[in-house]
């Protein structure tokens, strides 16, 4: 039988209204997930966990604003605002997520000199969080992912699990998106479905 696993995307404080970081009707994916959990053997979480000297913030770079791009060791960078921080109630799940389903949690974001929006790997695709190996290690197959923000980690989290082998399934109604710029979350969509990804409306 094809294990089939669920891979929910940073349902964390600062993703959510009143966060550092809010996405625009975050909490209402919180009871979606929570009802979505009940179908599947196998659920993992994956968490923004940055330390307070993260390139990604913008308050670490002087003269940036939140949003503007920068290049942050060869690679461009969004810059955002103190988000997720370890070991703040902003980094911590939804307080209304089941988390006790939750059989294992990867942390990314880690090292301060780069970005990780995937749950795979940082965005040089330089370190793996262990994510892939471990699906594998339980026998997983197919994987459906969901959660904040649809434009950014829940897009590449998706776009790297269909270049680590796995099927891949969407579940949309249980992600919101930033749309920095408006049409972002439809262009995100679109892409992950070109690359094979099944969007589940
Ligand atoms: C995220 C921006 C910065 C996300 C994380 O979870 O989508 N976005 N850090
Ligand atoms: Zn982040």
């Amino acid at each position: 039988m094809k294990e089939h696993a669920l891979i929910l995307v940073d349902l964390q404080n600062d993703f959510l209204p009143g966060g550092a970081l809010a996405v625009p009707g975050g909490d209402d994916v919180i009871p979606i997930a929570n009802r979505l959990m009940e179908d599947f053997e196998l659920v993992v979480a994956t968490q923004d966990w940055h330390p307070p000297d993260h390139g990604s913030f913008a308050a670490n770079h002087p003269g940036k604003n939140v949003f503007d791009s920068i290049d942050l060791n060869g690679l461009p960078q969004t810059l955002w605002p103190v988000h997720c921080v370890q070991g703040t109630v902003g980094a911590e799940f939804a307080p209304q997520l089941w988390t006790d389903r939750i059989a294992r949690v990867f942390r990314k974001g880690t090292d301060a000199e780069i970005d990780s929006y995937s749950g795979f790997h940082d965005n040089g695709h330089r370190r793996s969080t262990g994510l892939a190996e471990w699906l594998k290690s339980q026998g997983v197959q197919r994987v459906t992912v969901c959660g904040l923000a649809l434009d950014y980690c829940v897009k590449f989290t998706a776009l790297d699990a269909v270049a680590e082998g796995f099927e891949v399934a969407l579940c949309l109604p249980a992600c919101r998106g930033v749309d920095l710029q408006p049409g972002d979350c439809d262009a995100a969509v679109a892409e992950m479905k070109a690359r094979g990804v099944e969007i589940r409306v």
